[in-house]
């Protein structure tokens, strides 16, 4: 089995001191950090969803596979940031209300920052007027929005429209992101773009930046 997909299982297998040792031994054997994301650390996420959802692994399981997970992005996340030139447009990035998901989200600010992006992570669970409030006081070029669940997936609507309430819909293109969403989604709420995952938010972030 090679080092990559020893580190998939221990995530799979919710191993945090596995986790942190494979990492470390991939990233001082020169492994690419994007490798040890992707093929790595993500990878056995991915073993974990479908087994999640056919009840062949329950939540406390899975939230030891998403802390293993996040305990090895701490030891790779340097390495990406160092990776790529700094552009330092700021990206505000949000869980929308009622959805405590942030798996994808943190990967997707990882990401944005490994390009070079100031990013300002609300957290889960963020509110409308949060990220109203975050607009006003951080001035982010974009605004980025994560929903895991149909029934949070119209929290971004109501989001969009307290941005456009607020007269802020014009200072910030908005993208928006996460399992259950499709582009005609994104449409129809009126974001900017819809992101099928985190390489596609980093592109498009960074398309977006360079015309402005
Ligand atoms: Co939840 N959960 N969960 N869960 N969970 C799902 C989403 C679900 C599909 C599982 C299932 O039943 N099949 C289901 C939703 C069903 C639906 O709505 N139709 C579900 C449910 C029902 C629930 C609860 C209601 C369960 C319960 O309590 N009965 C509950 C809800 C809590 C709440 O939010 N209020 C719940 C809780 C949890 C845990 C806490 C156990 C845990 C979350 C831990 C955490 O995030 N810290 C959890 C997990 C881990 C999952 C699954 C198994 C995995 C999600 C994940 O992290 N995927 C998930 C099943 C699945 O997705 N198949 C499931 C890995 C991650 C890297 O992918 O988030 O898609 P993803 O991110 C991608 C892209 O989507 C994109 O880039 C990322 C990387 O490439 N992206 C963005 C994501 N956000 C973006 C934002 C952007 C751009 C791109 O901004 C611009």
């Amino acid at each position: 089995m090679s080092e990559l997909n020893k580190l998939a299982e221990a995530v799979f297998r919710g191993d945090f001191a596995g986790v942190k040792v494979i990492t470390q031994q991939l990233i001082d054997a020169g492994t690419a950090p994007l490798a040890i994301v992707n093929d790595g650390l993500l990878a056995g996420m991915a073993i974990v969803a479908p087994k999640f959802k056919a009840g062949e692994m329950f939540i406390p399981e899975v939230m030891m596979s998403a802390r293993s997970l996040a305990e090895g992005m701490k030891l790779v996340k340097p390495f990406l940031s160092d990776a790529e030139s700094a552009n330092m447009a700021t990206f505000v990035m949000g869980t929308v209300k009622g959805d405590l998901h942030d798996i994808g989200k943190n990967l997707v600010v990882m990401l944005l920052e490994s390009g070079g992006f100031n990013v300002v992570d609300l957290g889960v669970d963020v509110s409308a007027e949060a990220f109203v409030e975050a607009i006003k006081e951080h001035k982010p070029a974009i605004v980025g929005m994560c929903a895991l669940l149909t029934t949070t997936m119209m929290v971004m609507q109501d989001t969009i429209n307290a941005i456009k309430k607020a007269g802020l819909r014009e200072q910030v293109k908005i993208l928006v992101g996460g399992a259950p969403l499709y582009p005609e989604f994104a449409e129809k709420i009126g974001a900017d773009g819809y992101c099928v995952d985190a390489v596609a938010c980093k592109e498009m972030a960074t398309a977006i930046v360079s015309k402005l």
